[in-house]
């Protein structure tokens, strides 16, 4: 239960989210011997975790890496039961953490933070929660680059007589979709891992589709022991080497360009890693993110195998992607192309035709009705920024960094924003995050910052804020990384692009190697491109 108070208390430092980055970010600080209080809005921790309840979910990085490294024998004690972890496993294991490290004194659940306001007399941060202000020195945002739902404001959505969902808020006690006929909105990876399943329940089971994706099929299977063993044998250096990789996962890079090979070649590399499943098949070639003719053998290999698994070819076509492969996250599935050959569900194209209203019986789109007892929302995230400006954040001279922020995110190394000191952001925008594993990400923020404020107190310092000309120069780097690839070319939400209205600034930083070495020079020359104060 929620601790009521009504008086100001004073912290070291907030952590705002108990998900995989509050968590370590709170046995990090604590650590240090710092006070620090975290709030979580929800009633649980876990965070993604915590809400992404729907059929199917899992995690699409492999568990045995999709985890902390930060305590070996938590690593080795810890038996992952499948390749890629449901959520129900991967929420236990967070349970896990919480106890075995004593995380949830500290912790007050069902508390969302409303605003931080930072007292430039004081130097500390004034935070107001649903249960009464506090204040403290260090704020630290590890409210998730996925947590803020986007829905559709599709008109005559209050009329709909039948249940809807959002698949980032799925209730706890489930959803028996027998009998019913559903229409789940949107076709990315909540889609693509729920529909499988919903399919299997549900009467008849309706897919509106604005944009086909790629997937890759996950082979899930429960984990190999041999494996396992393989990799505890040697668990820090498995995440050394997956560390040097373009991703930080373990996706084996070919340096080769896919125009290197022929064609006989690039099918048996295609094939080899499509066998294997998961992320892995967009490392195939080195260019397949940066050279168009490069990307569109891998698109068309995927579009062919589309077409070798849904039998209606009409239907094939429809759901074979045109945009460059990896623009928008590519998916990772267990049985998605296949769910269209079943006879209750039916693949409906909104690209041309929108949905224009819902109505009290189901929706309609410009060209036809459709009669549904209950509607999936699958229509993901205001991204990366959308949990940190729905909290009211003013910096110096009270400026809201939603003002700031009005024309895109604007930050160093995703890490801070000048003008707001003594605020940290876990793998916010402008960080490798949502392009990287993000467990490592996590864990890497979540050690640079806890090094920093060690280190500020080692120099008797009480305040670090980026420079406008570091946060300018980083800002330009980022967006000079991303232009020298095919990402700005489609409408992601990397991009901002999936939620009307959001300034249209590609917002992860492309390179998780690369970044950490930055991060780790920044501070080996005591915080260049900060002001300690
Ligand atoms: O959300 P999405 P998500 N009318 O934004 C459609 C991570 N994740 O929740 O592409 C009709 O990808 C929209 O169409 P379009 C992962 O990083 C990981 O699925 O904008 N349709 C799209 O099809 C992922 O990328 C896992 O044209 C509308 C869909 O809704 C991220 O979370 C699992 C619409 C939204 O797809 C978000 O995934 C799940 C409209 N008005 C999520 N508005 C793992 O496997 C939106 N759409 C680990």
């Amino acid at each position: 239960m929620a601790q009521q108070t009504h008086s100001p208390r004073d912290f070291d430092a907030v952590v705002v989210g108990a998900g995989f980055a509050g968590l370590y970010m709170l046995y990090r600080l604590r650590g240090l011997g710092l006070s620090v209080r975290v709030f979580e809005a929800g009633s649980g921790i876990g965070g993604t975790w915590f809400w992404n309840r729907y059929p199917g979910a899992r995690c699409d990085i492999e568990s045995l890496e999709y985890s902390y490294q930060f305590s070996p024998e938590l690593q080795q004690d810890w038996e992952w039961s499948e390749r890629f972890a449901t959520q129900p496993e991967i929420l236990r294991y967070l349970e896990h953490v919480a106890d075995r490290f004593a995380l949830r004194r500290d912790i007050e659940l069902e508390t969302r933070v409303r605003s931080a306001h930072f007292d430039e007399a004081s130097g500390r941060w004034a935070i107001d929660t649903e249960h009464g202000p506090v204040s403290a020195r260090f704020c630290i945002m590890a409210t998730g680059c996925l947590s803020s739902t986007n829905t559709p404001k599709f008109p005559g959505l209050d009329r709909f007589a039948g249940a809807t969902y959002h698949t980032g808020r799925w209730p706890h006690e489930g959803v028996d979709f027998s009998g019913k006929r559903v229409g789940v909105i949107g076709t990315g990876s909540s889609a693509i891992q729920s529909i499988p399943l919903i399919a299997e329940q549900a009467a008849h089971l309706f897919v509106f589709q604005r944009t086909p994706n790629y997937s890759i099929p996950a082979h899930n299977a429960p984990l190999d022991p041999e494996r396992v063993a393989s990799v505890k044998a040697d668990y820090a250096g498995f995440r050394a080497q997956n560390s040097q990789r373009p991703f930080g996962a373990n996706f084996p890079l070919n340096e080769v360009s896919a125009l290197q090979v022929d064609a006989d070649e690039r099918a048996r590399e295609y094939e080899s890693r499509w066998e294997q499943g998961g992320l892995g098949f967009f490392t195939a070639y080195h260019d397949l993110i940066l050279d168009r003719a490069a990307n569109d053998t891998a698109a068309e290999f995927v579009r062919a195998k589309i077409h070798s698994i849904v039998r209606d070819p009409a239907v094939a076509e429809a759901l074979s992607p045109e945009q460059v492969i990896g623009c928008k996250r590519l998916c990772v599935d267990t049985n998605y192309y296949a769910t269209f050959n079943r006879p209750n569900v039916t693949l409906v194209d909104v690209s041309d035709a929108p949905i224009a209203e819902i109505l009290p019986a189901g929706l309609r789109t410009t060209r036809a009705s459709y009669e549904l007892d209950c509607i999936v929302f699958a229509t993901g995230f205001d991204a990366m920024t959308g949990a940190l400006l729905s909290i009211d954040i003013r910096g110096k001279a009270g400026r809201t960094l939603h003002d700031k922020w009005a024309e895109g995110p604007r930050t160093y190394l995703g890490l801070g924003t000048a003008g707001f000191p003594n605020l940290f952001l876990i793998t916010g925008p402008g960080s490798p995050s949502v392009l990287s594993n993000m467990v490592p990400s996590i864990e890497q923020h979540v050690n640079w910052i806890a090094d920093c404020i060690a280190y500020l107190r080692a120099q008797g310092r009480e305040r670090i804020e980026a420079t406008p000309a570091a946060e300018d120069a980083w800002v330009a780097h980022v967006n000079e990384v991303a232009g020298m690839t095919l990402y700005p070319s489609c409408n992601s939400w990397y991009l901002g692009a999936n939620v009307p209205g959001k300034p249209r600034v590609f917002m992860p930083y492309l390179g998780f190697p690369p970044y950490v070495e930055k991060c780790n020079e920044v501070a080996a020359k005591g915080y260049e491109g900060f002001a300690l104060g």
